[in-house]
């Protein structure tokens, strides 16, 4: 080959590869967002606490916080974001054909949704360890699973639920029939309308519905756990750029609250961070050093816009599901590992 031609393509060679890159940054969602100046969120909409279209016309919880989070990171601005209300059947189809770029819904992590085989979703850390659980009522005198032989029991379609029920009453013998619906109001409907013994969801969502419902001490959770729950944001596929921007954000709200840095102190410690030069880990957390922001296509400060905006992980639970809030539930395995719980941020550095 002459010389002339081989390094024309050297050339070119080396021209494609660092197009590739940056065709690859291009392509990503995080850009189309920031042109777009609005991050679409897909929630439930029906989960007090985590989220619920309040009387206001405003979604409110901490599903809905996490968006909120995500839009102050990637837009500096917590207002810039439109929520979708999905059902459990839909919610994976709007991720992949673009009619939300993230999902913040009550959604389990599994192998089955995370592979490029099974949904072909990318999980970012979990926001609430859950586990799945039943609800009956007082007067039936249900004490245990096998008090449910014959039973019908009222679970939602197209969920984890529906295969944990499966799975645990056959492998404990214990013979049922599903009553399937398609998000938690009729589920909740055929349960108070006695088509079901039983109810079955998540934990959390079924604390939820007994909050709402007229007499709450009429109904009793029982004690038994069928599965591990594991809620978490979710985006496409194969888009590291946007996943990647989805992922620290969140560690941002864990790891804020583990150093103290609430909403009702950022500016302090910003102001701190900026005064004294030798808090080399303060300053770049908050951006005050450059650095950390832009190697995920963020601002330096996303931290501090994300905790001005929504708090720190601690801030979004206590005014969601704190003692104080209409859904109180402990925090138990959804503390900071520091308190006993799994909440943890590697190293933002
Ligand atoms: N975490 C489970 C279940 C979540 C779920 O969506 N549950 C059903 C009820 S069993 C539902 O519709 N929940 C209320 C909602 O999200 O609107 C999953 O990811 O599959």
């Amino acid at each position: 080959m002459n010389r002339a031609l081989l390094s024309g393509l050297v050339g070119l060679s080396v021209l494609t590869s660092g197009c590739a890159k940056i065709e690859g940054e291009a392509g990503s969602r995080l850009n189309l967002i920031k042109r777009r100046g609005e991050l679409v969120c897909g929630v439930s909409g029906k989960i007090p606490g985590f989220s619920f279209l309040g009387s206001d016309g405003k979604y409110k919880g901490i599903d809905v916080d996490i968006c909120k989070a995500l839009a102050a990171g990637i837009l500096g601005d917590s207002r810039k974001v439109k929520f979708r209300p999905l059902t459990a059947p839909e919610r994976f189809t709007a991720l992949q054909t673009g009619e939300i770029d993230v999902l913040s819904r009550n959604t389990t992590i599994n192998l089955s949704r995370d592979s490029s085989g099974g949904n072909g979703v990318t999980f970012a850390p979990v926001v609430f360890y859950d586990g799945q659980r039943l609800m009956v009522k007082k007067s039936a005198n249900i004490n245990s699973l096998n008090d449910l032989q014959n039973s019908n029991i009222c679970v939602g379609s197209g969920t984890t639920t529906e295969q944990n029920l499966n799975d645990t009453f056959q492998e404990k013998n214990i013979s049922y029939t599903p009553i399937k619906y398609q998000d938690i109001d009729q589920v909740v409907q055929g349960y108070l309308q006695n088509r079901c013994k039983a109810m079955t969801s998540d934990g959390s969502q079924l604390a939820a519905a007994r909050f709402g419902f007229s007499n709450p001490s009429n109904h009793i959770i029982l004690d038994s756990v069928l599965s591990k729950e594991p809620l978490a944001p979710a985006s496409r596929g194969g888009d590291q750029r946007l996943s990647d921007a989805i992922r620290w954000i969140i560690y941002a709200l864990f790891e804020a609250e583990e150093q103290n840095i609430s909403n009702s102190n950022i500016q302090q410690q910003v102001k701190m961070a900026r005064s004294n030069k030798s808090l080399t880990s303060l300053r770049r957390f908050l951006g005050v050093d450059s650095g950390l922001g832009s190697k995920l296509g963020l601002p330096d400060d996303f931290v501090v816009k994300v905790i001005e905006s929504t708090g720190n992980y601690k801030d979004i639970y206590e005014k969601h599901l704190g003692e104080k809030s209409s859904v109180p539930i402990p925090r138990g395995l959804n503390n900071t590992y520091l308190n006993g719980g799994l909440h943890i941020s590697p190293p933002l550095k």
